[in-house]
């Protein structure tokens, strides 16, 4: 069986470490149509059924950059068989922000905590396993630069794209936002039946979707059909009452207290802590 696994991360993540680390030297450098970012493939150097694709580096997954446009159609149209989210442990919470946004996708996904090393010495403590649970996705901490807990990744990347596991439906957003987002799922499922086998893949697609179309996406907005509009602006504009006028603010801001929140719960930081600056 042949698996196809993304890398995503935050720029710094520790991404090209980690994709060295994996594919040793036979990787291919190329670029993605039509743009000059870098894409890099590989095979994973214990297993070459296994294929690793470096995604570009975002801090998130909305449609104001080339590099973010590429990683979140890359996930959402050729949906990888799994994604490694890599995560810079000793900035946990600013890199959750784009594990949030990929779990939206409803895509098998790991998350690798990177820079293990780091966060030991500065005597953070990451709880994996409430980490783990709150996502419903295996959460595992790394060392990509020596090469430790790499073994332990690839295991538990090959098992969710094996079992097809995709993370738990977060309860991120308030009732007025998944009203809103409900809502704009019936009028973009009501115009095509889809068949069983594809059912899964394009309800997930179409629930990413109706989330962009709520936090105004450009690029999602622009292929809405004709039909689909005047239903769908009747959606937003009720659902903006409610957001003091401006939904994609309100879910931002929904996503960053679902982070806080879970990050004082299952990282604690020691009470002396000197930043470096690094
Ligand atoms: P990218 O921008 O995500 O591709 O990140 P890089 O792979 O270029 O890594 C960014 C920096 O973090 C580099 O200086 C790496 O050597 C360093 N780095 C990567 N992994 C680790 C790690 O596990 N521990 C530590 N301490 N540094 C790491
Ligand atoms: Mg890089
Ligand atoms: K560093």
């Amino acid at each position: 069986m042949n698996y196809t696994i993304a890398l995503a991360g935050n720029p710094n993540s520790g991404k090209t470490t980690l994709f060295n680390e994996l594919t040793g030297a036979k990787q291919h450098v190329g670029n993605w149509p039509g743009v000059t970012v870098d894409k890099k493939e590989g095979t994973y150097k214990k297993n070459k059924e296994i294929n690793i694709l470096d995604l570009p580096g975002t801090y998130s997954l909305s449609p104001y950059s080339a590099e973010e446009v590429i990683a979140r159609d890359y996930i959402v149209k050729n949906r990888p068989d799994a994604v490694i989210n890599i995560v810079d442990g000793t900035n946990i919470e600013r890199n959750l922000y784009l594990t949030l946004q990929i779990i939206e996708t409803s895509i098998p996904v790991v998350v690798a905590v990177n820079m293990m090393d780091e966060v030991e010495d500065s005597g953070i403590v990451i709880n994996f396993e409430k980490l783990s649970e709150a996502f419903g996705i295996p959460v595992i901490p790394i060392v990509a630069r020596k090469g430790k807990g790499l073994d332990k990744l690839m295991e538990a990347a090959v098992r969710v794209a094996d079992d097809k596991t995709v993370p738990k439906e977060l309860k991120i957003f308030d009732s007025n936002i998944n009203t809103a987002i409900d809502a704009v799922y019936e009028v973009l499922t009501s115009d095509y039946n889809v068949s069983k086998r594809d059912a899964v893949e394009k309800d997930a697609l179409n629930y990413w979707k109706a989330i962009k179309v709520v936090e105004n996406d450009d690029i999602v907005t622009g292929e809405l059909t004709n039909n689909q509009k005047p239903e769908i602006i009747a959606i937003l504009g009720e659902a903006e009452k409610y957001a003091d006028g401006d939904t994609e603010a309100k879910i931002a801001d929904l996503r960053y207290k679902f982070i806080t929140n879970l990050v004082s719960e299952s990282v604690k930081k020691p009470k002396t802590h000197i930043e470096t600056g690094s």
